[in-house]
């Protein structure tokens, strides 16, 4: 399945001139997707205990409620007729036919989608004006939605009503009302809103945009489990002093030196970004399976017509690596390899793994230990037909 872009738009015009830059209203985009879930079956799964899901009610200057799921069905059974919006989250994790939505996306890497997060809402129903700091693309299921844009708020502020995040003045510069199958890119920024006309149920696919701040919590934790404690301020440098009470220039150009030696690290970077960015969200980690497999095993199975898939949880990818050879990040792990890039590939995008994939000798061996030692993890996992 492909998204249909507008007319005069490649998939190059796209990510040159809309992705991170402007919105793109998409008609028809995904005319041909079969959306593969109802209201009831949406309000089953916000039932669960293994999904985040948040029940929002509110409209206007009627002032909102947020409530955090798992709901029950008294709660379905008492809301009011308009006015409320039901938002699960993960969806394309827990149900395969919905993470067949992430697919007309692919030309974009796999390891930036965050989740598919479905949601329904009746007449007016809404999560109010505001503002995401990540790149989404908003799919209309069914019903309609208008949705109301302005990609330069002048205002960032918030009504003072947390946990609710909604602006506090919105002036929408433009709209639309999306019809099944219409789909809308907004990029991080813009201020939007989105009011059901209709029952409505949309298909919202977020992509992943940690903060700066997140980052370099993250590198620096990396690098201080790496760093040797023993390593200490040194300033061989100075010299005889008449003014003891100032910190000379040497003091500053050899700290940095010798902290910028780490930060710089070419491999320590690669080891620490790709591990980062396939970390899975704490409630969303795979387990081990119940019988743990050896490499023998799973070419023995392989050979017999067996197949292999990633586990919905599992995030993976791979890179080049500066010092030869690549990296292959599984969920926050990272392993350098020699194997050929285009089994790395498979691995992290093809949709089954079998025996048609099985390399010859020199590589066999490791391609066997890492898709048992990843099935071991429960990354990957017998595909049942
Ligand atoms: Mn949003």
């Amino acid at each position: 399945m492909k998204l249909r872009l507008p007319s005069g738009i490649s998939l190059e015009t796209f990510l040159s001139d809309y992705w991170q830059r402007q919105p793109l209203y998409m008609p028809d985009a995904l005319r041909e997707y079969d959306f593969p879930l109802t209201p009831e079956e949406l309000a089953g799964l916000a039932c669960e205990e293994a999904l985040e899901s948040r029940l929002v009610t509110g409209h206007g200057d009627s002032g909102w409620t947020l409530r955090n799921g798992p709901f029950d069905e008294e709660t379905f059974l008492s809301l009011p007729e308009e006015n409320w919006t039901l938002l699960v989250q993960d969806v394309d994790k827990f149900l395969p036919e919905v993470a067949r939505l992430l697919e007309p996306f692919g030309f974009i890497p796999s390891w930036r989608f965050d989740d598919v997060m479905v949601s329904y809402a009746t007449p007016g129903g809404s999560v109010g004006p505001h503002i995401d700091t990540y790149d989404v693309f908003l799919v209309q299921g069914s019903g309609l939605r208008r949705w109301m844009i302005d990609p330069a708020p002048a205002s960032k502020a918030l009504i003072p009503d947390p946990p609710v995040r909604i602006l506090a003045h919105f002036e929408p510069k433009q709209e639309w009302v999306l019809k099944q199958g219409d789909v809308l890119y907004l990029p991080p920024g813009v201020a939007h809103w989105g009011v059901a006309e209709t029952p409505t149920m949309n298909w919202s696919v977020g992509l992943r945009a940690p903060a700066h701040q997140e980052l370099l919590d993250s590198f620096a934790q990396f690098l201080l489990e790496r760093m040797p404690a023993e390593a200490h301020y040194e300033d061989p440098a100075i010299t005889p002093t008449d003014q003891p009470g100032m910190i000379p220039a040497s003091v500053y150009r050899h700290t940095f030196e010798a902290l910028d030696r780490w930060l710089t690290d070419e491999s320590l970077r690669e080891h620490w970004l790709g591990s980062f960015m396939t970390e899975a969200k704490p409630h969303l980690v795979t387990a081990p399976p119940d019988e743990p497999v050896s490499g023998k095993m799973v070419h023995h199975k392989l050979l017999e017509g067996a197949r292999l898939q990633r586990h919905p949880f599992a995030r993976l990818a791979w890179s080049r690596r500066g010092g030869g050879g690549s990296w292959l990040f599984a969920s926050g792990e990272a392993r350098a390899t020699e194997l050929p890039e285009t089994l790395l590939e498979q691995l992290c995008s093809a949709p089954v793994l079998d025996r048609t994939q099985l390399p010859p000798a020199p590589h066999l061996e490791s391609w066997l230990e890492l898709l048992a030692e990843l099935f071991n993890q429960g990354q990957l996992e017998w595909r049942h037909e």
